[in-house]
């Protein structure tokens, strides 16, 4: 069983992430022989490779030491704009999700009952060739629409997407429904663009927080700027029913109610418009729907809104003051997994507009250019099949403003289970968990049981995996190429630090192989992963023997040509809407309103969910060296409850909600309301793939409700309530 964790012990992590080398050496050492081609490794296969972590979506560029064909350690690079020569925890760690003693090393092929966890190793022929008869049999019986594809944020997704777009599919699931929607949809709405890049602000003086926990839920560069602003004397308020490690930084902690931001965030509003403290040039320049969000916002009073946060009304209109007097050197942060509750949406568009209001446009946030470079080339490809099927995800049908490419998730699973309005019967997942990371647990599995066909690429047998019908092995990011990420005027590289082990391969190899099989290969016009490479960085005159060697290349962005004498945005006003004519024109409110979230009867409690730094989502339990450093996963439940109820730290508790229940140890903690408990995702494993994980903690996706945002389609995950009795 895993042991609590000291702060001393956590700070160890990286120096000790260098004995992983002894669990390393259980498997045969491997040299990468395309580093050593490049003269990145001596003769003794020795030197030091420059690539980029997996280990969470933050893709921190990464300098790998190897050792005799072996990687023994790796750190950040300073060239990288999101390590800055620091990996987390995560990252250091990263070494023993290559030498996962559990990793799938050839494909499989299910022989038990799905989820019984029998298979029989095969061919890469055989496996590519059973996966495309079947697709193309769906194809050919329902339509290619009956085929579903989901993948969660990668660098070979264009790949991905390729495959499915090219094969006629319209059903596409991502994780950001289960994430992000709600401040993606925000953004859109109030100033087109997904998220607004954030500049360090050496004067940054005041941060708002809502349930942000980034000292915690780690994106690197971001979590080094918050604690340099701290350091510096900024002010940083946080919301947060829960005393993160972030609170514990935090100038002010406001436990907040569940749910009641949007009542907190309203008030800032109406407190800052009608004092009239908002930056009354940038809003007169830059801004659309003034007076009717000043109409709308007038009735949200700091004293309406004290009783449903749970915060009085005094430190209210005091952050609002604050803010006002520190713009525009302030940041009201949107979060990212704000996908807490169906008001969500209406919260994020109150956060928008709170920036604008206080001018910092251009101070602490602005366009962020995003990750998709123009100076990269791709090989050529014909256009996509015409598609009309619907979407079984309800866009744009039922959800109108929630972008094509991003989709809502959990709405495609209930359909697949309900068959309305038509029945999917193939489902192809890679580098994603849905068995874990959709509510209901349940259902999804009984989504599966809907499917003839399922295929999972993953680099472990992950749950998802284990209920498939083959699982095609990745090689992990150690050992293999993706395309290039453009990062600021950077591209770079990921490149194999070791040979791919057992018969893994890379995903840019995996599609083209089955492209190639579904008759769809000039979709794939590459020989291999060095000549897409070569395809991509040929604009840029750059080799990919240099970028190799670097581990990036210079990509200038086009210059402008002279400043523009206004600023202008991506909506159809061109200005940061507060009113938004295309929220309005679908039938939702254009300016943010007050929606009253659900409430839990006087015996249940909101059940909270959040990251802690020695995990990724549902991904790296049975990580070794992070299993070994994490916390036992047991429920939060604030001390004088628990007491009031007779359980104590370590009972054994019954935790329900409507769709489940589960059995698991309790924390009695101060760190909590009195009316929540908190759970850290990703226990409760399914898989016995994956012995390291299997048998450790409960699963909260067993127990969460599906509740979806009507406007952004994103996830409720903190109103689920639930019902807590000694087991
Ligand atoms: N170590 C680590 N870092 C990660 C990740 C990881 O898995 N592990 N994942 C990455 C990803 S994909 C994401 S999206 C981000 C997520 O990063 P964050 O946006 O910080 O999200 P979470 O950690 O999921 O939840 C943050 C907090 O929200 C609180 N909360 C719950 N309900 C409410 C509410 O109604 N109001 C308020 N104010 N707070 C509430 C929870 O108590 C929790 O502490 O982290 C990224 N970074
Ligand atoms: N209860 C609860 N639910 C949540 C959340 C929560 O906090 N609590 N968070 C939500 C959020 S913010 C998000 S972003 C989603 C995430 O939801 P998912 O994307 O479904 O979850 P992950 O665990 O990130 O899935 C990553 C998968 O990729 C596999 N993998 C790792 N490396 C590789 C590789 O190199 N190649 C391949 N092919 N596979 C690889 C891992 O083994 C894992 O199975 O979950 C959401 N759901
Ligand atoms: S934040 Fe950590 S896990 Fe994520 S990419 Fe960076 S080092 Fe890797
Ligand atoms: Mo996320």
């Amino acid at each position: 069983m895993t042991k609590t964790i000291s702060r001393r012990d956590f700070l160890k992590l990286g120096a000790a992430s260098a004995g992983a080398v002894a669990l390393g050496q259980m498997l045969p050492p491997q040299v990468a022989q395309a580093a050593r081609a490049a003269g990145l490794l001596n003769a003794n296969g020795d030197g030091y490779i420059h690539s980029m972590c997996e280990m969470c979506v933050w893709r921190c560029g990464l300098t790998a030491k190897v050792v005799d064909g072996r990687v023994v350690k790796l750190d950040g690079n300073p060239e990288h704009a999101h390590s800055r020569g620091n990996l987390c925890p995560r990252g250091q760690s990263g070494l023993m999700n290559t030498y996962d003693p559990d990793r799938v090393l050839t494909p499989l092929v299910r022989v038990g009952k799905r989820g019984e966890g029998k298979f029989r190793q095969a061919s890469w022929d055989e496996a590519l060739d059973i996966v495309a008869s079947n697709m193309q049999k769906i194809k050919d019986t329902y339509g290619a629409e009956a085929m579903v594809f989901s993948s969660t944020h990668n660098l070979s997704q264009p790949l991905f997407e390729n495959l499915l777009y090219a094969f006629g599919s319209p059903n596409y699931g991502t994780q950001r429904s289960l994430c992000f929607n709600a401040m993606i949809v925000s953004n859109l709405m109030t100033y087109g663009m997904e998220e607004p890049g954030r500049i360090y602000d050496e004067n940054l003086k005041y941060i708002l927080l809502t349930g942000r926990n980034l000292l915690e839920a780690i994106s690197t560069s971001e979590t080094h700027d918050l604690i340099m602003a701290i350091d510096r004397g900024a002010k940083v308020v946080y919301l947060d029913p829960r005393y993160t490690k972030t609170a514990s930084k935090a100038t002010e902690w406001l436990p907040i109610k569940p749910g009641m931001d949007l009542a907190f965030h309203l008030a800032l509003l109406n407190i800052i418009i009608s004092e009239k403290l908002y930056d009354k040039t940038f809003v007169s320049r830059n801004t659309v729907g003034f007076d009717e969000l000043k109409t709308e916002v007038a009735r949200y009073t700091a004293e309406w809104a004290a009783p449903l946060t749970g915060i009085p009304a005094e430190t209210i209109t005091r952050i609002a003051h604050e803010l006002a007097d520190a713009a525009p050197h302030v940041l009201v942060h949107n979060g990212w997994r704000t996908s807490n509750f169906t008001n969500s949406f209406h919260t994020q568009r109150a956060i928008s507009i709170l920036n604008a209001l206080l001018g910092n446009w251009d101070v602490t946030m602005a366009d962020a250019g995003g990750e998709e470079s123009g100076t990269l080339g791709a090989p050529p490809q014909p256009p996509y099949p015409r598609v009309s099927a619907l979407r079984l995800d309800g866009v744009p049908w039922k959800y109108p403003v929630v972008p094509l490419k991003i989709g809502v998730f959990q709405e495609l699973r209930d359909n697949i289970v309900s068959g309305d309005p038509y029945q999917a019967h193939g489902w192809f997942i890679s580098r994603q968990n849905p068995i874990m990371s959709i509510p209901d647990r349940s259902k999804t599995i009984k989504a599966f049981g809907k499917m003839d066909f399922i295929v999972t690429v993953d680099i472990i047998m992950n749950d998802t995996a284990w209920f498939s019908d083959v699982v095609l092995p990745e090689a992990s990011y150690l050992e293999r190429y993706d395309p290039l990420l453009p990062v600021g005027d950077k591209v770079f590289l990921r490149q194999p630090v070791i040979e791919p082990q057992g018969e893994a391969k890379s995903a840019l190899w995996i599609y083209k192989q089955l492209g190639e099989r579904l008759g769809l290969g000039d979709y794939f016009q590459y020989a291999d992963e060095e000549d897409y490479l070569r395809q991509q960085l040929a604009p840029l005159g750059v080799s990919l023997e240099e970028v190799k060697a670097k581990g990036y290349a210079e990509a200038p962005e086009t210059p402008h040509e002279g400043e523009p004498a206004e600023l202008s945005w991506n909506t159809p006003s061109g200005k940061v809407e507060l009113f938004s004519d295309t929220l309005s024109r679908v039938g939702f409110p254009g300016v943010p309103v007050w929606e009253e979230p659900p409430q839990p009867s006087e015996n249940q409690f909101y059940l909270l969910t959040g990251k802690v730094a020695q995990a990724t989502q549902f991904g790296t339990q049975n990580n070794q060296l992070l299993h070994k450093y994490s916390d036992e996963p047991r429920i939060w439940m604030n001390a004088q409850t628990a007491a009031k109820l007779g359980l104590a730290t370590d009972d054994w508790v019954e935790v329900s909600s409507e769709v489940g229940t589960i059995h698991t140890k309790l924390l009695a903690t101060q760190a909590i309301r009195p009316d929540c408990v908190y759970m850290t995702p990703g226990y409760g494993h399914l898989s016995k793939g994956l012995k390291t994980a299997f048998g450790v903690g409960a699963s909260d996706s067993a127990i969460h409700v599906t509740y979806t945002d009507p406007i952004s389609g994103s996830q409720a995950l903190s109103q689920t309530f639930v019902t807590v009795k000694k087991a």
